[in-house]
């Protein structure tokens, strides 16, 4: 049963992982280069071959690939294996262009589900829990891997996919799930329902894993409070095999790259320079143990930072930050930067639900930006006079974070449509003419 907690690999010291890194790094490279032309392609025109790469500390020679690489390629460009050896398709969702697809073998499924089953065992799973997967099933790569780490834990595992709260709710009163897995919008709508149906205290929930789409420390108090667990972070993509690629463990401060299977790298997302440990730029991996879709150097626009900082878990591989957004999320309005996260973190502190919308658009040449926020139900009842004062309050909170005026639209709580998987935060008008 402690098969997945794996102290020999995920406490081992740092010659120990760069020695194991190094070994399966040469034999990935020579991998791809047998069986992938594209990249081989890529390779020779840096006049690179695989005795090049002898080393970790090689590894910045080696090029980039981007979501635009695998697009021109797709589907079958950087398969590495004969389809026939190709069990399972995933795809990513699209929201940033034409969707991509990778493959797996059985191998490569074996391995992504026991990044799960360690991620499941790092917020205390074992054979004892009933583990509620609310991720959508299908072509998603939430609910089959986390569904997968579950079985390989031995705990009961709950196939809910996502949807229909009220029996979502249901299944978790009377088999007493105790880890929920979900995106964290839609945890804070079966919190929210919980406690308009006055069944909190039916709930056993002791641990949540949410992860797909980024959340704030605000977030991340807002459901603890409302489903009574801890709430942690978990971090993946279909491109380097889903979730489970990093996990947060009891310390909440970042998650834990699984370093057996994938070398990260923070790069400056302008010139490709690799950057020291602690500085935020571009998350890079380097999948070194995947088999059908093995990807060198993918570029994934995640901003983060990297820390080696001695974790009490006792676990060594390397922590990233929560994602601050991806690079292609930030919205640049009237020049200024501005990313969604900050925003749902003034609404927290100010007292708002984490129910909100963000609408920019261009009228005669200039930027408008209006955000509709939910009022919470008591404010709801309050006197115009109060909900113009707190509205006031808000607009002055989000300049001083952004450094620009926001429109705010105060709206009737429900008012705004909730999230089932990942939640649509931002709609971007200027982009649709
Ligand atoms: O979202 C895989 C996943 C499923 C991760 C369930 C965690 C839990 P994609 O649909 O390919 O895969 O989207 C990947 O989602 O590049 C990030 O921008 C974002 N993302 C994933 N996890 C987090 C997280 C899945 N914990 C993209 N925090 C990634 C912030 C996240 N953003």
């Amino acid at each position: 049963m402690t098969k997945y907690y794996q102290p020999e690999i995920e406490c081992a010291s740092r010659e120990e992982i760069l020695a194991l890194q190094n070994e399966r790094l040469v034999k990935q490279v020579q991998h791809v280069w047998d069986n992938v032309p594209y990249y081989r392609k890529k390779m020779e025109e840096k006049g690179l071959t695989p005795a090049d790469i002898q080393s970790v500390d090689d590894l910045h020679k080696l090029p980039f690939l981007t979501k635009d690489d695998l697009r021109e390629c797709s589907p079958y460009g950087l398969l590495a294996k004969p389809l026939k050896d190709c069990v399972r398709i995933p795809s990513t969702s699209g929201t940033t262009g034409k969707r991509v697809v990778a493959f797996y073998t059985q191998h490569d499924i074996d391995l992504w589900e026991e990044c799960c089953a360690r991620a499941i065992m790092a917020v205390g799973g074992t054979n004892e829990d009933v583990c509620h997967v609310s991720y959508g099933y299908g072509l998603f790569t939430g609910g089959p891997g986390l569904n997968g780490g579950s079985h390989k834990v031995g705990c009961l595992t709950l196939p809910m996919s996502s949807g229909n709260t009220d029996r979502q709710l249901q299944f978790m009163c009377d088999l007493g799930s105790t880890i929920l897995c979900c995106t964290p919008s839609y945890a804070a709508y079966l919190g929210e329902t919980a406690i308009e149906k006055g069944i909190q205290d039916q709930l056993k929930l002791k641990a949540g894993i949410f992860g797909a789409e980024a959340w704030t420390e605000e977030m991340r108090r807002d459901i603890e409070k409302k489903l009574g667990l801890k709430a942690y972070d978990i971090y993946g993509l279909t491109e380097i095999s889903g979730p489970g690629v990093s996990f947060e463990c009891e310390e909440q401060t970042g998650m834990h790259i699984n370093e057996d299977h994938f070398i990260a790298e923070i790069i400056n997302p302008e010139t490709g320079e690799v950057l020291p440990e602690g500085e935020k730029g571009e998350l890079v991996f380097t999948s070194i143990t995947k088999e059908a879709f093995p990807l060198l150097r993918y570029r994934t626009r995640d901003i983060c930072v990297l820390s080696r900082k001695k974790c009490s878990c006792g676990r060594t591989h390397v922590k990233m930050s929560k994602p601050m957004g991806r690079s292609d999320d930030m919205l640049i309005i009237k020049g200024v930067n501005v990313f969604p996260s900050q925003i749902e973190t003034v609404l927290l502190e100010q007292g708002f639900p984490p129910n909100y919308q963000i609408i920019v658009d261009r009228v005669n040449n200039t930027d408008t930006f209006d955000i509709n926020v939910e009022m919470p139900p008591e404010m709801f009842s309050d006197t115009v006079r109060d909900v113009t004062a707190k509205e006031k309050e808000l607009v002055a909170a989000l300049k001083a974070m952004l450094g620009i005026v926001a429109k705010v639209h105060l709206m009737a709580p429900k008012s705004i449509q909730r999230s089932e998987g990942k939640a649509v935060r931002v709609i971007d008008k200027r982009k649709m003419y």
